[in-house]
Parts: structure tokens; sequence; C-alpha cells
């Protein structure tokens, strides 16, 4: 079996997504996802130009061998817009090998280990009642474990406060530039301990809660939030530092034991290694698609697993149902799993990429079709033609950026 064709698709069903194509000439082919939020058309030109003719003539069944090719081929290697590229190529070839051999990816990966994968959703507000409102509601929708972020006084608006809605849909900017938020890092020190405390004494000790600090704190502001924390038994506690501060993580795991998730922003395993090894966090959230797919992940999660690390894949709106499928796959074949992240697509984008995961009683399920059971349906996604779009940028009182 050889590659024939590789089809770089972006379309914008409510936010923008790149999507490969591979094609074989045994007209089996495979689709994966290769979105990266605000840069997509990087990745789609690296892809349309530099990788689909190294692909065409391949072996499909050869997945580690093109990956090591396109990774260590490249002399440059890495980063984020590389290793999307690669992830999208990788999974489209999980895809094909899936339904070569008739079973679904979970299956290629070792089996089931469990049925289905827990999942969370994002809760937020403007006060304390209204994220108590909302995660009441998640409660009865099933969730077992719930995001909170909450309104920020004195800061006109801040990371999360959209909750699942924001999740879901891309926000455009005037003219298409980035929205401006304002970071200050005291009030936000000052009310997320006093959210969590509102939140365990209304809704009890049962529901797992989490909160995602998004990289903005410094060490020292990052040990004294997770100390704080402590009473309040978080599940974990999100990216506390921007993911150059490896070595200061272990400032923030001498002052508490609240747990802490670290990786939706590191793009290979080697970024991963140090933290895992000197076990500085308890959850590994890489994103599949930022860090060189399925390919790139399970040996992420092979790592972690002596080491006592668990997984909880990075699972936004912005990445394509195809990656929650492969998210999904690999939750369900690992031993060392311990949640996903993930959100409701809405209709639009499902009617374009068809087969994502299902939610039912707090839990992921993908199909038992062959490959990761979903697709791309290359006339819907025409409708829906590229909106130039940026993520948000965070500035200071003064004036000064800050890493949003
Ligand atoms: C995030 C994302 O899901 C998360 O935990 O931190 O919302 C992230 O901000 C987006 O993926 C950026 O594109
Ligand atoms: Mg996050």
């Amino acid at each position: 079996m050889r590659i024939t064709d590789v089809r770089v698709i972006v379309t914008c069903p409510g936010r923008n997504y790149v999507l490969v194509k591979i094609i074989t000439d045994e007209g089996v082919y495979g689709v994966g996802d290769a979105t990266l939020n605000g840069r997509e058309l990087a990745v789609a030109e690296t892809l349309d130009k530099h990788i689909a003719p190294l692909l065409i003539g391949r072996d499909p069944d050869r997945i580690e061998d093109t990956w090591q090719y396109l990774y260590r081929g490249a002399y440059w290697r890495g980063g984020p817009v590389l290793m999307t590229a690669l992830a999208g190529v990788d999974m489209a070839l999980w895809d094909i090998k899936g339904k070569v051999c008739g079973k679904p990816v979970y299956s290629l990966l070792g089996g089931k280990t469990r049925e289905g994968a827990l999942g969370y959703t994002h809760c937020a507000g403007r006060d304390f009642a209204e994220v108590e409102d909302s995660v009441r509601q998640a409660m009865a929708q099933g969730f077992k474990v719930i995001r909170a972020q909450v309104s920020i006084p004195g800061l006109p608006s801040t990371y999360g406060q959209g909750g699942q809605k924001e999740a879901a849909l891309a926000t455009w900017g005037e003219a298409s530039l980035p929205m401006v938020e304002v970071w200050e890092p005291g009030p936000y020190l000052r009310t997320i301990p006093r959210l969590f405390e509102h939140l365990r004494s209304r809704l009890g000790d049962e529901v797992e809660l989490l909160h995602d600090v998004h990289e903005r704190l410094n060490p020292v502001q990052a040990a004294r939030l997770a100390r704080e924390l402590e009473p309040f038994h978080l599940f974990f506690l999100e990216d506390p530092l921007r993911p150059e501060h490896q070595p200061s993580l272990r400032l923030v795991r001498q002052a508490a034991t609240t747990p802490i998730a670290m990786g939706e922003l590191y793009t290979s395993l080697w970024e991963c290694l140090p933290v895992i090894t000197e076990q500085l966090i308890d959850f590994i959230r890489c994103d599949l698609v930022h860090s060189g797919g399925i390919t790139g992940a399970r040996k992420i999660a092979a790592i972690a697993e002596p080491y006592g690390v668990q997984t909880a894949w990075h699972g936004p709106g912005d990445a394509a149902p195809i990656t929650h499928a492969a998210n999904v796959h690999m939750d369900i074949a690992i031993p060392n799993f311990g949640v996903q992240e993930m959100v409701f697509f809405p209709e639009q984008v499902q009617e374009v990429i068809p087969g994502g995961p299902t939610f039912r009683d707090g839990s992921l399920y993908v199909s038992d079709a062959p490959g990761l059971g979903t697709d791309v349906n290359e006339e819907a996604a025409r409708k829906y033609p590229y909106r130039r779009a940026y993520l948000p940028i965070a500035r200071r009182q003064d004036g000064s950026m800050h890493d949003w």
C-alpha cells in the first residue's frame, strides 16, 4: 500500500481547523487534526509545501519510521508548528492502520483497560454564586470532575470566564486583531482561594474540582496559591507556571500537596522528561495535536507510568474532534489515564468533522469503528472558509505585556 495524496483542509465552522487527509492507492484514507490556534496557516503551508511531497509513495503502515523521518529528517526540529504538522500526519496514519486491520485504534494500542474516559468540563461565572450555579448544572449533567474559573474583581476580563461557551467558540477581536485582557496577580491570588472555599462549603467534598492558572504566576506566587488551596483538595492545579519554568516547579512542590498538572504548552517528550522523572507533577497534560500525535503521546504516557504520573490530555475546543477521539482511544487503552478535558462541539463542527467522542454519565466513549472513527466532510468544510483569528493577549495594568 502506498500514499498517493495528502490533502490539507482549512475550514472555519465557528473556529478554524486544519485537517489532513491521507489517501492511499487502495482507496483507504485516514484523517488527522493539525490545528494550531492563531497560527493555523503556518501549519497548513508546512504540510502542503514541505511535508506532503515527502509522504507520496511511502508505505502508510510504517508509522514510527514516518514519524522519525519527519521529526529527525528536518534538522531544525520540534516546536509547535512542526509538531502540529507531524501530529496531523500521525493521526491520519493511525486511522489508516485501524481501517486496514478492521480495528479501532484503542485496540491497536493494546486494547481497553477501561470502557470510558472520565471527562471534565469547564464552569465559570462573574461571581462565586454564578460559578456555583454553573458547577451544579454540570453535576446535574453527570460530570464528576469540574474546572472552576471566576472573574477577578477589578480586571475587565480574565481567562476562562466564558466556561464551556468560551471553550467551544472562537473569539474574534475588533478587525480580527487580538483582544486585550488585563492581568494582575494580586487580585487573582486574593480571589481564587475564596472561590474554592465557597464551592467546598456549598457543594461538599465529593465533587472533584480543579482550576487552570494558565501559566500566569511567578514561582513564589504559584507556591502560595498551591498552599492556600490545600484545604479545598483540588483534583489538580493546572499550569501554575510557564513551560520555561520547569525547575521552579520544585518550589511549588515543596510548598504544598495540591496536585499539579502541566503540559499543554510542551511540544515533545523531551520537555516532559524532567518534570516526570523528578515527580514534580501529578498529571501530564500534553496536547496530542501539538506534541507529535498518538506516537508522541504514547511514549510520554509510557514514561509517566512508572513515576506515578497520570495523563490529562489537553482537550479544548480549538483541537478538532479528531484529536478528541485520539485522546479517548489512548485514555481507554493506557493504564495511567487520569482524566480527560472535553468540550461539546457545536453542530456546525460536527457536520464538518463527524464521529467525535460521545459523553455519557461523566465519561467519554469512542465507537468501535475501525481507525479513529472520525471523518471530514470536505463539501461541508468548503462552506466555512478560513477567517483570521487570534487568541487574546494580556497586559498588566501599567500596559506592559504579560503571558496570556
Ligand atoms: C486551555 C485552553 O483547555 C485549557 O486548559 O488552557 O483553553 C487554551 O487556552 C487554548 O487551547 C488556547 O488555544
Ligand atoms: Mg489549560
